[in-house]
């Protein structure tokens, strides 16, 4: 016998996740996870068994419920399965299955489309900062298709506009998280930032390497991989993590002048697999870091002047923009708001089975 759950999967910017009502998973939090951990496919990296797609990129999960505060309307969990291993991480955010919560809280009837374009508030769980996102609904319904387009994603599709508004130290406490904008770790300076996800940002010089090595090139690299994890496990408890050996922050992003019009280039781990473009919280971290005066980025990230900047982060299948509203100071600028364009689409819909023996049902 098997259990019955509901669930819609949906392409969210580059990644690619199943989106559920919190009320139809278990509300134990540990059974909710083990539940999670079956419908993926448990711990085979290859997760013949489940909906996932055997990469971190296609093994993302979000829960969602209506959300109880004033300013938000719906409440977003991300939950990352973690592949090859019997257990998920609910430390980082998802930015790009963000994109889809918007459309999944419309067709799940959470939030009712307004006009042609409808806003939808979202309250992201794990780091308790909040998003809204501008969801194209002409007729009332969700439109997908469209004209906006993407690096990492083929095609084109409708625009969903993405405003982060309080992205500092979301999972680490603060936007410097060791207290320095350098450090040096094993002989090698990086800069910390939490500016909506933990991120090492690193050069890529430093490593013998130019930094425009395809990802396939970069995983092939098992010198600099060991060299990076060395690096990140040091850096966990400095940046408020903890132990991060089972952890997927903090990131691990190496730059290098841009190459193709941009303003850095990058190529970043998540932590162990290099991303074939850059997650979307990712790159504003990394654009957070390229503002900073004093960083590892100094003299490599060309920075555009004035408080409205936008950066764009060169990564191996294209560029990703970021729209940064800079405050604070020259010594310290704050990121008041971040600006982003993401697409998502609605790929499918329905039932989910897991063993009745790990769970009977609501
Ligand atoms: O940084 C990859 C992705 C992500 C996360 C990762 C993300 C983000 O591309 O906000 O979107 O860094 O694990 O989906």
């Amino acid at each position: 016998m098997q259990t019955a759950i509901p669930f819609m999967q949906f392409r969210g910017g580059s990644s690619k996740g199943v989106y559920f009502l919190a009320s139809d998973l278990p509300q134990d939090e540990k059974l909710r996870d083990r539940v999670l951990l079956a419908i993926m496919g448990g711990s085979d990296p290859a997760q013949i068994d489940g909906l996932g797609g055997a990469h971190p990129l296609t093994s993302k999960i979000a829960v969602v419920s209506r959300s109880n505060r004033p300013d938000t309307d719906v409440d977003y969990l991300f939950v990352q399965a973690v592949v090859g291993e019997d257990r998920v991480d609910v430390t980082p955010n998802c930015g790009n299955i963000l994109a889809g919560v918007g459309p999944f809280a419309i067709e799940t009837g959470l939030v009712k489309a307004t006009a042609d374009e409808t806003l939808v508030r979202i309250f992201m769980v794990n780091s308790s900062n909040r998003c809204e996102l501008r969801i194209k609904t002409p007729g009332g319904q969700v439109e997908y298709q469209g004209e906006a387009r993407i690096d990492g994603v083929p095609g084109t599709s409708a625009p969903v506009i993405c405003n982060y508004k309080d992205l500092a130290g979301s999972a680490c406490g603060s936007l410097l998280p060791t207290g320095n904008i350098v450090d040096v770790v094993d002989g090698i300076e990086v800069s910390c930032i939490d500016n909506g996800m933990p991120v090492v940002v690193l050069r890529a010089r430093d490593f013998g390497i130019s930094g425009y090595e395809s990802a396939g090139e970069m995983n092939a690299n098992t010198e600099l991989k060991a060299r990076l994890e060395s690096i990140r496990l040091q850096l966990g408890p400095k940046m408020n993590l903890g132990d991060v050996a089972k952890k997927v922050v903090p990131k691990m992003s190496l730059i290098a002048p841009a190459v193709n019009g941009g303003h850095v280039c990058t190529r970043t781990f998540i932590p162990k697999v290099c991303h074939t473009s850059i997650g979307v919280l990712g790159a504003v971290s990394v654009a957070t870091v390229c503002i900073m005066p004093g960083s590892v980025a100094a003299g490599i990230a060309n920075v555009p002047s004035g408080n409205q900047k936008h950066l764009s982060v060169e990564h191996p299948s294209g560029e990703f923009s970021v729209s940064l509203d800079v405050g604070g100071t020259v010594a310290r600028p704050e990121v008041l708001n971040a600006g982003l364009l993401r697409t998502a689409r609605l790929l499918s819909k329905g039932v989910t089975y897991i063993p009745e023996t790990l769970w009977r049902g609501k």
